[in-house]
């Protein structure tokens, strides 16, 4: 059974895609965004990050930028947090029809934002090591997070991570321990073993516009960047309809009066333990109906 309350595509991913994430705990969907959708974005995040930049204090105690704020405030390293409502482009991307369905068929359920934030990254001072270590974490635990229907698994927190800029191998793209969002051992035993083979290591490497959609049970840390480029990527974090917001931020009484009726799950989530089950079968193919990031105000009901 599914439910929609806006209308977007299911199954979003391909039978491959699929497979991919259920095989690896994460799947990367090249072209999920045009080059103006990438620009307009690119283009908003440049302008938060430079108001941010501006003020004395940044950090979430404020003043903020329409909500937004600095987690971390490193020249090579601008961390924003609760960007929701910073742009109306930022929150687009939020309810794109197509990621949010991704997310939705990862979870298994119907889809509440729980988070969203970019980071603008470059080559960090100290020297680059061959080896890197890196910040590797899982975001919940296998028993928790996790669940397994129709022979396919599922996960209650996901992300949908897509980068702005290109990422070739030095460029510093996400990297995750394959597999290991199943594999309910202690994460630093995943880490060290992937430290002593790193061919368990993944890395994104997909040109800008690229979405990497995971369960948030997979092992995974920002890459070491290498290069001279900067790097620049925009998160969603979605959790099932009953979890909360934590973005250390709230909604302002401004915008929640712009949400319409057809988004009130996706923003506020559902006070009840019913969760709007969505599954699909390996063998259906992707709804292939074309979904821009279009208007997030003006999202179409379900048909
Ligand atoms: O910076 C990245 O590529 C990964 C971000 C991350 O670790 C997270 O969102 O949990």
């Amino acid at each position: 059974m599914t439910t929609s309350t806006f209308d977007r595509p299911f199954p979003a991913l391909t039978p491959a895609q699929r497979y991919h994430l259920e095989v690896f705990g994460y799947t990367v969907v090249e072209g999920a965004l045009s080059d103006d959708e990438v620009g307009d974005l690119l283009e908003a995040l440049y302008r938060i990050r430079g108001e941010l930049c501006r003020l004395e204090d940044p950090s979430a105690a404020g003043p903020r930028v329409n909500g937004a704020y600095l987690r971390k405030n490193a020249p090579h390293h601008r961390f924003i947090g609760h960007i929701i409502e910073a742009d109306p482009v930022i929150t687009a991307y939020a309810t794109h029809p197509r990621l949010v369905s991704m997310a939705e068929e990862l979870m298994g359920c119907e889809a509440r934002i729980v988070e969203m934030n970019a980071h603008v990254n470059s080559r960090a001072p100290e020297p680059v090591s061959g080896d890197p270590r890196y910040g590797f974490h899982r975001g919940t635990d296998i028993p928790f997070g996790g669940h397994v229907q129709g022979g396919l698994f599922h996960c209650n927190f996901v992300k949908t991570l897509t980068n702005l800029t290109d990422l070739e191998p030095d460029d510093g793209g996400t990297v995750v321990i394959a597999g290991s969002h199943k594999v309910d051992v202690p994460t630093e035993d995943l880490i060290e073993l992937a430290y002593r083979d790193r061919t368990l290591i993944h890395q994104v490497v997909a040109p800008a516009g690229s979405t990497l959609l995971f369960s948030e049970t997979l092992i995974h840390a920002t890459g070491q960047i290498r290069s001279d480029r900067e790097r620049v990527i925009i998160i969603t974090g979605y959790g099932a309809p009953m979890f909360p917001y934590w973005d250390e931020g709230e909604l302002s009484d401004g915008f929640k009066r712009q949400i319409p009726d057809q988004l009130t799950t996706l923003f506020h989530g559902k006070a009840h333990w019913g969760r709007g089950p969505r599954y699909r079968t390996l063998a259906e193919s992707a709804d292939a109906r074309p979904f821009p990031l279009g208007a997030w105000d003006r999202r179409a009901p379900p048909v």
